[in-house]
C-alpha cells in the first residue's frame, strides 16, 4: 500500500485529491491545522468510510518542528504539499503572513524530505498566478513570469525553491503550475463561488444583488476533479518535471456571471460603465449585479490561458468539464444545498 500525505488537506484540491488517492488503494495522511471546532473543512462531506480511513495529523505547516517529525515518521511515497494562504485579494492585505505560509511552509516541507525522506515524490502547488503580467497567450512552461501580487511572489519562490532541490540533491520534486481550477467545493470568496452561491440565493429570495469587482479579467477555469487526477499523474511520471494544467479556454467574469443566471433561466442584461455598470434582469429590470471599487485589486491579472500540450503529450491527461458544464454544475450544487438547508 502507497502512503501519501496530503497538506492543506482540508481545501478544495484536498477533497478531490483525497477520494482519488483512497479509490486507488492508498494510506491517506492529511495534515489540519487546529482550529476551535476541530472541524475538518471540505473533508466533512466525505463518506463515513471515506473519513475513517483517512489518517489526520494536526500541525501547521510553519511548524518546521512538526513538520520534519511527521515526515521523519511516515516516509510517505508521494507528498501533495496544497496547503497555503491561496486568496490572492487577502495576500494584498496580508503579504506577511501570505510570505510565512507559503514561503516558509514549502521551505519547511522540501527541506524535510531532503533530511528525513529523500526516497518521496513531491507535488508541488504552483499557480497560473507566476504569469501574472502578460507575456504571452497561451501561457506555457516556457513563457516568462511575471507575479503581480504578494500570493503570486510567494508560489515564484515556492517554485524556485522546489526547482533548485531538485537540481541540487536529485529529489523527486515537481511544479505543477494548475490554472484555475473550480468546484462546489471552492471557497465563498473566489469569484466563481461568489457567483454560483449568489445566483442561487438570489433564485430562493435569500439575497438581493451580487457585489463584484472586475468583470473583465479572464481566466482558465476547469474542474478541480480533473486537475488532481493530472497531480497524481505528474508524480507517476518517469522523472520530475513541471507541467501546465490548464483547458486552453478563456472566459471573462462577466460571461460567468452571464451563464450562472441562464442555469435559472435569468437572462442578464448590462447597463452603465466602469464601477456604475449594473447587471439587470432582462425579463424584471431588477439590478441582480452591482459593481463595488472594493473587490478591485492594486494590480489586476488581465487574462490568463493556459497551453496543456506537454501534460497531454508526456501525461497523457486532458481536461474532461468544459466551462458550461462546469458552471452549471456550481449552480445547480448550491441550489441543492439551499434546498437542503445546508445553506441558510
Ligand atoms: P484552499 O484555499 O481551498 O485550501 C488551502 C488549504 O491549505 C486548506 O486546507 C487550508 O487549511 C490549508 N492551510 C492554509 N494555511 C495552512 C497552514 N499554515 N498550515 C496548514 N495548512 C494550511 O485551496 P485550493 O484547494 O483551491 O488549492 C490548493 C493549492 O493549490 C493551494 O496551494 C493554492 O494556492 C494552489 N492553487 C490553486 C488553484 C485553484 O484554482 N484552486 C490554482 C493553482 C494553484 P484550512 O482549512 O485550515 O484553511
Ligand atoms: P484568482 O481567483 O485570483 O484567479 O486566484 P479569484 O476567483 O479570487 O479571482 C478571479 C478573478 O475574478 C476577479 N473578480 C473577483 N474575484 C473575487 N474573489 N471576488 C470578486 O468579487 C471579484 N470580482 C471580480 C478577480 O479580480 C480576478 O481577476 C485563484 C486562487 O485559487 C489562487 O490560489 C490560484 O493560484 C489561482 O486561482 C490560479
Amino acid at each position: 500500500m502507497k502512503v501519501a500525505l496530503i497538506t492543506g488537506i482540508t481545501g478544495q484540491d484536498g477533497y478531490y485529491l483525497t477520494k482519488l488517492l483512497l479509490e486507488k488503494g492508498y494510506e491517506v495522511h492529511g495534515i489540519v491545522r487546529r482550529n476551535s471546532k476541530k472541524s475538518l473543512g471540505n473533508l466533512e462531506h466525505l463518506s463515513k468510510e471515506e473519513k475513517e480511513q483517512i489518517n489526520i495529523h494536526w500541525g501547521d505547516v510553519t511548524d518546521s518542528t512538526f513538520i520534519d517529525r511527521t515526515i521523519k515518521e511516515l516516509k510517505p511515497d508521494e507528498v501533495y504539499h496544497l496547503a497555503a494562504q491561496s486568496f490572492v485579494g487577502f495576500s494584498f492585505e496580508n503579504p506577511k503572513y501570505t510570505y510565512d505560509v507559503n514561503i516558509g511552509g514549502t521551505l519547511n516541507v522540501v527541506n524535510a524530505i531532503k533530511e528525513y525522506s529523500p526516497e518521496s515524490k513531491l507535488y508541488f502547488a504552483a499557480t497560473s498566478e507566476l504569469y501574472g503580467k502578460v507575456q504571452e497567450i497561451p501561457q506555457k512552461e516556457t513563457t516568462p513570469f511575471y507575479p503581480r501580487s504578494p500570493y503570486a511572489v510567494s508560489k515564484l519562490a515556492g517554485f524556485w525553491t522546489v526547482k533548485n532541490y531538485r537540481e541540487s540533491y536529485g529529489l523527486f520534486m515537481c511544479n505543477g503550475i494548475l490554472f484555475n481550477h473550480e468546484s462546489p467545493m471552492r471557497g465563498p470568496e473566489f469569484v466563481t463561488r461568489k457567483i454560483s452561491l449568489g445566483v442561487a440565493k438570489i433564485y430562493y429570495g435569500l439575497q438581493k444583488y451580487i457585489e463584484l469587482g472586475n468583470l473583465n479579467a479572464k481566466r482558465d477555469w476547469g474542474f478541480a476533479g480533473d486537475y488532481v487526477y493530472g497531480m497524481w499523474l505528474i508524480l507517476q511520471h518517469h522523472k520530475p518535471d513541471d507541467f501546465v494544467l490548464a483547458t486552453g479556454e478563456t472566459h471573462s467574469v462577466r460571461e460567468f456571471v452571464e451563464k450562472a443566471f441562464k442555469v435559472v433561466d435569468i437572462e442578464i442584461e448590462w447597463e452603465g460603465k466602469g464601477v456604475k455598470e449594473v447587471g439587470k434582469n432582462a425579463d424584471t429590470g431588477e439590478v441582480l449585479v452591482k459593481v463595488n471599487p472594493k473587490y478591485f485589486r492594486p494590480a489586476e491579472v488581465d487574462i490568463l490561458v493556459g497551453d496543456y500540450s506537454k501534460a497531454k503529450k508526456e501525461l497523457g491527461w486532458e481536461p474532461k468539464v468544459k466551462f458550461d458544464e462546469l458552471v452549471e454544475m456550481m449552480v445547480k450544487a448550491d441550489l441543492k444545498r439551499i434546498e437542503n438547508k445546508e445553506i441558510i
